[in-house]
């Protein structure tokens, strides 16, 4: 078993010894778990890819520590105006928005060539709140956090408190979003790891099945999308929608758009310095991918007090696309019919488009580009070279990116 790894950076997050101030005490806890289990006993339950089961927990599935966590966020996580929350779907970009936020946000505190991230990995640079909470001894003080305070979390966006979410709250979210097909394969092979050992294997057809019918943990995995999709339309300076696919495609013109709705857009001098490329440089797969820290054992994320995955464990291939090597015909087209099924809830001007699915109902509208975004009053990237493919973002169809055939910055 890996150590858990502190990292020794004041901007990083460390977390408090166990039994320090700033934990729930004891028969707090015990009140939670009793509360906890009258009414995990009521909830609809499922096979768990992980755990034996997962219940069904305001329209999203979830284990019992994730529920406790939630209830435990609910009841005793002050978010402050400034924090910034990093959400995702499993398996869809955690690990690799975490260092780049880090890295863009703490960037005049480091060195590129002596950063944080080169020796504790992402994963401890900033606090995974559905984990920090619900630990053993729950961790519910993050005030020694820096401003703006970085918290990632796998919540669906209508299972967060209403002091996160609600129209009056100043905090920001990055939602990054996936290919489900690849999200699928992610998350198969990562909980076929985590999965105790004392229960029988899940097999890729099984989960399959389950993953189709919206069944894992923090699924429906369309229903997690959308909830963040939907809030990103009514609050665009709230939440920035981010996919991986674009990221892949064009890393520099993301992270531009990142760090600017982040607060800390790049100057001139930064962008002719080459800072953006150093940075989506250092983040990149292939660099994390092979640091040691990275690569052995030595640090970690902590989900429980028992359970420690490796950073190895969150860097598989970091592609698009893996989908190819284990889905047949027919697996891809039921899930690229459940994604296009799920998106006809949206009207067509809305639609969250992934691209290659074949006889798709509903195609884009032809590109109308305008030079903004509306999120972040970004330049979009020069028209001139040849596009291939487009989504279509905005409600009022204005915003598009285009995917150019040559991106020298690409990485996949
Ligand atoms: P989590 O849900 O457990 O937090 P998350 O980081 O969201 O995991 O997803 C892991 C995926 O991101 C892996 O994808 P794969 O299984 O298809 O390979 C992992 O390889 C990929 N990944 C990790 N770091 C990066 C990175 N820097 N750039 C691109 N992809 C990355």
């Amino acid at each position: 078993m890996a150590t858990y790894l502190l990292p020794d950076h004041d901007a990083c997050y460390n977390p408090k010894p166990i039994n320090g101030d700033n934990q729930i005490q004891t028969e707090e806890q015990e009140a939670y778990d009793q509360k906890l289990d009258a009414m995990i006993a009521t909830l609809p339950k499922n096979k768990g890819w992980r755990s034996q089961y997962i219940f069904r927990y305001k329209g999203f599935w979830a284990s019992r520590e994730v529920i406790r966590g939630q209830l435990l966020i609910g009841d005793h996580f002050h978010p402050q105006p400034t924090d910034i929350f990093l959400a995702a779907f499993m398996k869809c970009g955690t690990t690799w928005l975490k260092a780049l936020m880090f890295a863009t946000v703490n960037r005049q505190r480091y060195n590129f060539s002596d950063h944080p991230l080169l020796r504790t990995g992402p994963q401890s640079v900033f606090p995974f709140l559905d984990t920090h909470i619900f630990l053993d001894h729950p961790i519910t003080n993050f005030d020694h956090l820096p401003a703006p305070r970085l918290f990632a979390t796998h919540n669906a966006h209508s299972s967060l408190p209403t002091s996160m979410t609600s129209p009056a709250s100043t905090c920001k979210f990055v939602y990054v979003c996936r290919d489900p097909k690849d999200a699928l394969i992610s998350k198969w092979h990562f909980m076929r790891k985590l999965r105790s050992k004392e229960l029988p294997p899940i097999s890729f057809n099984e989960a399959f099945e389950l993953f189709c019918n919206g069944v894992s943990e923090y699924g429906p995995f369309w229903d997690h999308v959308l909830g963040y999709w939907k809030a990103s339309q009514e609050s665009p300076e709230k939440i920035l929608f981010l996919k991986y696919e674009d990221m892949k495609r064009e890393p520099t013109v993301e992270l531009k758009k990142l760090a600017a709705f982040m607060g800390t857009p790049f100057t001139e001098e930064e962008e002719k310095k080459g800072v953006v490329e150093e940075i989506v440089k250092l983040c990149s797969f292939e660099n994390l991918s092979n640091l040691e820290v990275n690569k052995g054992g030595g640090g970690g994320q902590k989900f429980t007090a028992k359970v420690v995955v490796e950073n190895r464990e969150f860097f598989r291939k970091g592609k698009v696309g893996d989908w190819e090597n284990y889905l047949t015909e027919e697996m891809k087209n039921r899930i690229d019919t459940i994604t296009i099924n799920r998106l006809k809830d949206l009207t067509q001007n809305t639609l969250l488009y992934f691209e290659n699915i074949p006889n798709n109902p509903y195609p884009p509208n032809p590109p109308t580009p305008t030079s903004r975004h509306p999120n972040t009053a970004m330049p979009l990237p020069s028209l001139s070279r040849p596009t291939l493919t487009y989504h279509r973002h905005h409600l009022d169809a204005t915003f598009f990116t285009l995917h150019h055939s040559s991106t020298s910055t690409n990485t996949h």
